[in-house]
């Protein structure tokens, strides 16, 4: 039996600073996403793009935050249409869209992994930790939310409520080189396990890697992967509006897809903060394809995969 993957866009872009997110799902189908997967032998099934109704401004207290009434629809649309492609295919795939998206995704994916009784772990590529609150996020870009948000830290009443928490113990994040002071503090209350640069620079991707999947198949646990277009470095990866320089090469971020790839363990992906307007020939674009397909199956030549 074939493997059956889904796309559905996600064009929210309220969570960013800048415009230009909603154009990230019609990019990624541009670079012929569905295509590429469909000849790795996927079942490939585009659900098309998600969208929100007219809101009424939700204000708050912290008076920086813009854009909350949009941003806490498309969470609950997308908490419920995740669980939903959860359950009917085996890898569904979320492109966006800014990051904001993963408050979405990743509980509705929550929800989805109590229904079948096994623990959600959760692989964080990102420059960012996106570990604010409503009331800690001096930028008032609610991209910088999720992750708080889904380990059910205080301070998200305006958020839908969250049925299902992911454990800080089974999130694991890397590539993280920008870090605010309330973000660092909630990373050491929390005890997320958290990979930045230097530490990549010591140990190299795989290691940490490696050792993270090795938890989660102990575990039983279902798995998903948040990817970050900033996680890249801004020199192969131009097009987000949050660069950051020291991000993963090329040559990591194929390893890594390779490595999740030959766990098997992936069973859901976000594809985050593409911002084709900031683009240059669509490449940015290209490179996001190319690597969901190392996570798909791609390889460059056969070879024995390691024994797990
Ligand atoms: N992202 N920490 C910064 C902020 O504005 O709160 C950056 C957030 C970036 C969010 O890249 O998904
Ligand atoms: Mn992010
Ligand atoms: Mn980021
Ligand atoms: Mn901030």
């Amino acid at each position: 039996m074939k493997k059956t993957c889904s796309l559905l866009g996600a064009p929210i872009q309220t969570g960013a600073s800048q415009p230009g997110c909603v154009m990230g799902p019609a990019a990624l189908r541009t670079a012929g996403l569905a295509r590429v997967l469909a000849d790795l032998d996927w079942t490939v099934t585009d659900l098309g793009d998600l969208a929100i109704g007219p809101q009424t401004p939700l204000p708050h207290a912290n008076p920086t935050i813009h854009d909350l009434a949009e941003t806490r629809a498309w969470i609950t649309i997308l908490a419920q249409t995740a669980q939903e492609a959860a359950r009917t295919h085996d890898l569904p795939v979320f492109m966006g869209g800014d990051h904001a998206m993963a408050a979405g995704t990743v509980s509705g994916i929550a929800a989805h992994a109590a229904s079948l009784n096994r623990p959600l772990f959760v692989l964080w590529l990102d420059a960012h930790p996106d570990l604010h609150t409503l009331d800690t996020t001096t930028s008032g870009n609610l991209h910088g939310t999720p992750v708080a948000y889904f380990t059910a830290q205080p301070g998200f009443e305006a958020y839908p409520p969250l049925k299902h928490a992911v454990e800080p113990a089974n999130i694991c994040m890397m590539g993280i080189r920008s870090v605010d002071p309330a973000e660092r503090d909630r990373i050491s209350a929390t005890g997320i396990e958290v990979h930045d640069m230097r530490a990549l620079d010591e140990t190299g991707v795989l290691a940490p890697l490696r050792a993270f999947l090795a938890r989660v198949r102990a575990a039983n646990g279902l798995l998903h992967v948040s990817f970050d277009v900033d996680f890249l470095d801004p020199a192969i990866a131009p097009a987000v509006g949050t660069t950051v320089p020291g991000g993963a090469t090329f040559r990591e971020a194929h390893l890594i897809m390779e490595e999740l790839c030959d766990s098997t363990l992936v069973t859901s992906l976000d594809l985050v903060e593409l911002n084709p307007f900031l683009d240059e020939r669509g490449r940015t674009a290209k490179l996001i394809r190319d690597l969901t397909a190392s996570l798909f199956g791609r390889r460059v030549l056969d070879r024995m995969t390691r024994s797990y």
